[in-house]
């Protein structure tokens, strides 16, 4: 755990790949539901987009209807809201499937939280005035690059079901933890998608197109889908809700400590409803006990501690399962696919006493 009493010692992002920059949190050593901004993790497709904050101008287009454009300063003056929101990549956890899957090698910091400023889309889309028949709204980001996949340059977009899109907390956001957003976390607006897996959180948003029809960007029908067997695509399926998960904060794998109580803890979160309950298993999933658990908000997260007395000096297997208010429990086995998304098995540290 951190020493508080020690003014040095800091914790840093964890570098998985400089480009794209991508970098972990140190989610072990975060307390709170505020991650600091120069701890929240990064993930990018391509690199940083060029920008020019001169000539910024958000347009909201509709299929039939003139489209309108908003400037940032029109944007701050319309009515905000502030969410706190877990973001998680859906790649979190990849490195822990077995049999090991291709990706970046995310342990679990690939997620954060924080609190999230801006307009609710649904406020920009009814200015719009929104044709009856849209089924989907398009995000469009300011990155784009080459996939070899396709032999071609995409932009990174996605769409949303006119459901989300219209969710109250779904924002253009601008600010994050009361400062603006930064840079590479989508300055000077992303969108922010509470309860879906981040990649639906586009950062740079150039352009909003809504259709009356249902986009098949590579970035949501070639990737985010999870494929279930390892030799073809057959019975894959989108990839959206965050799953029902926790993460051991403390103690960390394979730590060496003395005999005595020690105060597990760490985090649950769920991209539907609230956490209910986290259970504590010290014997390997043998036997679960009750960990306190905090009230947490919808789309936020939830702390859980419990006390343990170590006093026999051995190896311990320590599991946490949380369950949500939809009684969704993390599962044993997490849920392999090939593209390695959404990870939620019962977390588990192994430490010994002595
Ligand atoms: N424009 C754009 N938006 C994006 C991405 C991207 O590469 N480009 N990556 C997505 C993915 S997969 C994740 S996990 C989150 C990461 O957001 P962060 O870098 O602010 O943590 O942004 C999402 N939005
Ligand atoms: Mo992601």
């Amino acid at each position: 755990m951190t020493n508080e009493n020690d003014p040095i010692a800091k914790p840093s992002l964890t570098t998985k790949k400089l480009y794209p920059e991508n970098q972990e949190s140190p989610i072990h050593f975060l307390f709170n539901k505020q991650t600091p901004a120069s701890l929240f993790y990064k993930r990018n497709h391509f690199s940083y987009p060029p920008f020019n904050y001169a000539n910024f101008w958000l347009s909201v287009n509709d299929s039939v209807k003139k489209p309108i454009a908003f400037s940032i300063e029109e944007l701050l003056a319309l009515p905000s809201k502030t969410v706190e929101v877990v973001m998680e990549c859906a790649g979190n956890k990849r490195s822990l499937f077995r049999p090991k899957v291709f990706g970046e090698q995310w342990e679990k910091g690939a997620m954060s939280v924080g609190r999230f400023k801006g307009v609710p889309l649904k406020t920009l889309l009814e200015k719009a005035n929104i044709d009856s028949d849209s089924q989907e709204v398009v995000i469009e980001g300011y990155d784009d690059g080459y996939r070899s996949d396709l032999d071609n340059v995409y932009a990174y977009m996605r769409s949303l079901p006119l459901k989300k899109a219209l969710h109250p907390d779904t924002l253009i956001a601008y600010s994050y933890n009361d400062q603006p957003l930064p840079f590479k976390h989508g300055y000077p607006i992303r969108l922010v998608v509470p309860g879906w897996y981040a990649m639906a959180s586009v950062k740079w948003v150039k352009q909003i197109t809504v259709i009356s029809a249902s986009f098949a960007g590579p970035f949501q029908t070639i990737d985010y889908m999870y494929y279930p067997n390892q030799d073809n695509d057959e019975d894959a399926f989108p990839v959206t809700t965050i799953n029902v998960n926790s993460t051991i904060q403390y103690p960390l794998d394979r730590d060496i400590v003395d005999t005595g109580k020690h105060t597990i803890r760490g985090v649950a979160w769920t991209g539907d409803g609230v956490i209910k309950k986290v259970e504590i298993s010290v014997d390997g999933g043998e036997s679960w006990m009750p960990a306190s658990v905090d009230n947490g908000q919808e789309f936020s997260l939830s702390q859980w501690s419990l006390t343990y007395p170590f006093t026999a000096k051995k190896e311990y297997t320590i599991m946490s399962r949380a369950t949500d208010s939809n009684k969704r429990t993390q599962p044993e086995t997490p849920f392999w696919n090939r593209k390695g998304y959404g990870y939620n098995a019962v977390d588990q540290v192994t430490i010994k006493v002595e």
